[in-house]
């Protein structure tokens, strides 16, 4: 559930990530974090297990725009996409404003991707959000490699509803901000008229928004980004309810500014 802030005036809209394990997630959020310039984002703050390097989620806080007198703030967040990390996966979900399902292209990962959208399925139900109307952009990426699923094989598989689907090569940053200016454009009107009441549908007031709102999801030079490498934020945890605190301290920190 988007989350507002009346003393400082923001809101905050959560967008998850999700995905099959090394569908490229993580790559999405680090391109965006190298990309975006830092008056619009925050640190990209992964946290990561002591025992080994697996990285279990990534957060990276983006500011986007107003509704009304509000500034909107984008919280992006990647699940784990190993099989035994569900009940951390079902964990992030919650109160999610808008999933991008990040697909993997190559032919013998089907079933991976299959599997992984059946879960996002069964999560969504237990939290009571409805897949069929919940803001959801498809990604199939790494369309660079060969032996790929085609894109109407994942549309018929997956999307039965077409939502918008971006082809991606998240590795050179290919369809990863077409697919964020997606998810915004299908989840600033849900979280603005459950707040405020205001329909989505007065289209002309709609799109006007979105332009404004997306003002700040421009992509910069790779000088700039190369230069802010450095600034990945590690946080160690060792279980998953230290995931789930962190995540929520996480939320509430960038939601305050
Ligand atoms: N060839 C290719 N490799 C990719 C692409 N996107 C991600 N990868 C690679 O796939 C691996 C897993 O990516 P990662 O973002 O960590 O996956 P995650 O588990 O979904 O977070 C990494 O080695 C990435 O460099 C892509 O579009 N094309
Ligand atoms: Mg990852």
């Amino acid at each position: 559930m988007s989350f507002i802030n009346y003393a400082t005036k923001t809101i905050a809209i959560k967008i998850v990530y999700y995905g099959p394990g090394l569908s490229g997630k993580t790559t999405n959020l680090r391109y965006i974090y190298l990309k975006l310039d830092s008056a619009y984002r925050g640190d990209l703050v992964c946290l990561e297990t002591d025992t080994d390097r697996t990285y279990f989620f990534d957060l990276l806080p983006i500011r986007a725009g107003m509704i009304g007198e509000f500034k909107v703030h984008f919280q992006l967040m990647t699940v784990p996409g190993q099989v035994f990390y569900e009940a951390s996966r079902k964990s992030v979900l919650r109160g999610s404003d808008g999933i991008i399902f990040v697909a993997d292209s190559q032919i013998p990962l089907l079933d991976a991707n299959l599997e992984s959208f059946d879960g996002l399925r069964r999560n969504c139900l237990q939290h009571d959000i409805d897949l069929m109307k919940i803001p959801l952009v498809f990604q199939y990426n790494k369309r660079d490699l060969s032996y790929l699923i085609p894109v109407e094989t994942f549309n018929n598989l997956l999307n039965p509803r077409r939502s918008p689907w971006v082809e991606a090569v998240a590795t050179k940053g290919v369809g990863v901000f077409e697919s964020l200016r997606e998810i915004s454009k299908l989840s600033v009107p849900v979280v603005r008229e459950r707040l405020f009441g205001e329909k989505p549908h007065e289209e002309a007031d709609a799109s006007q928004f979105s332009a404004r709102d997306l003002e700040g999801l421009q992509e910069k030079g790779p000088e700039a980004g190369e230069a802010r490498a450095g600034q990945l934020t590690q946080v160690k945890v060792k279980s998953r309810q230290d995931i789930e605190d962190e995540l929520d301290k996480l939320s509430k920190e960038y939601s305050r500014e």
